[in-house]
């Protein structure tokens, strides 16, 4: 049984469950908060990150290393990463324009969601890199109807995790979505927002998000 160490909240443990959940791959779920100064955890982690998934006692850190390994030992129908080794690379690329180029500046403004304020300079600037970040998406991404093509992959489970969590902060900031600057993904999240398995991820992001809020507040 795989356990998956992290915090609803996070959109990388997200990310991991989603891909878990649509892959159809039994796991349990370990509340586990981050830390850089426990050494127990930076056993888990040594960058002292969740999420974190536990194998027969052995633990593995990065989110796409996780659903690589997943995609690798359990060989879900349909893959995570495809075999054709260019679909491969689509599925990485865009994981790769999710994780480094729109939650980077995504993550300066995430904590808008529990309640923390931020400076209009701070705001527009993370405005404009998540824009140029998601243009370039709009350049590679098929939704046709998932984003790397016609089957969900690990790059759906990226794209959902941190891109709603973007949408909704953002929304929350600017009084607008910047989903709207690539062409078919305010679409692909109406789609997605559908699914089953999205929905279960997203009521646990959002009973965590209100607890976040709760905690603030009293
Ligand atoms: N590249 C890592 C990123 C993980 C990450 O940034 N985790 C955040 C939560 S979403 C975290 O643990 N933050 C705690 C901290 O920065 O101290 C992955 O893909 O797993």
């Amino acid at each position: 049984m795989l356990r998956l160490h992290g915090f609803p909240i996070s959109n990388f443990y997200n990310k991991v469950k989603l891909g878990l959940l649509e892959a159809g791959i039994d796991f349990e779920e370990v509340r586990t908060g981050p830390s850089r100064t426990e050494e127990s955890f930076l056993r888990m982690n040594p960058m002292g990150l969740i999420p974190v998934l536990e194998v027969d006692g052995r633990f593995l850190f990065e989110s796409s290393v996780m659903l690589e390994y997943a995609n690798t030992v359990f060989q879900p129908t349909p893959a995570l990463i495809p075999r054709e080794p260019f679909a491969a690379a689509l599925v990485r690329e865009i994981t790769a324009i999710i994780d480094l180029h729109v939650d980077p500046p995504a993550r300066r403004i995430y904590d808008v969601a529990t309640g923390s304020t931020y400076s209009s300079e701070l705001v527009e600037s993370v405005r404009h890199d998540i824009e140029f970040a998601l243009r370039g998406l709009g350049r590679v991404a098929a939704f046709d109807p998932f984003i790397a093509g016609e089957h969900f992959t690990m790059a759906d489970a990226a794209a959902w995790a941190t891109l709603a969590i973007t949408d909704q902060c953002m929304k929350e900031l600017v009084g607008r979505s910047p989903l709207a600057c690539c062409r078919g993904l305010p679409e692909y999240m109406t789609m997605m927002n559908e699914r089953p398995h999205v929905k279960k991820v997203a009521r646990g992001q959002m009973a965590a998000l209100r607890a976040g809020r709760m905690r603030r507040e009293t």
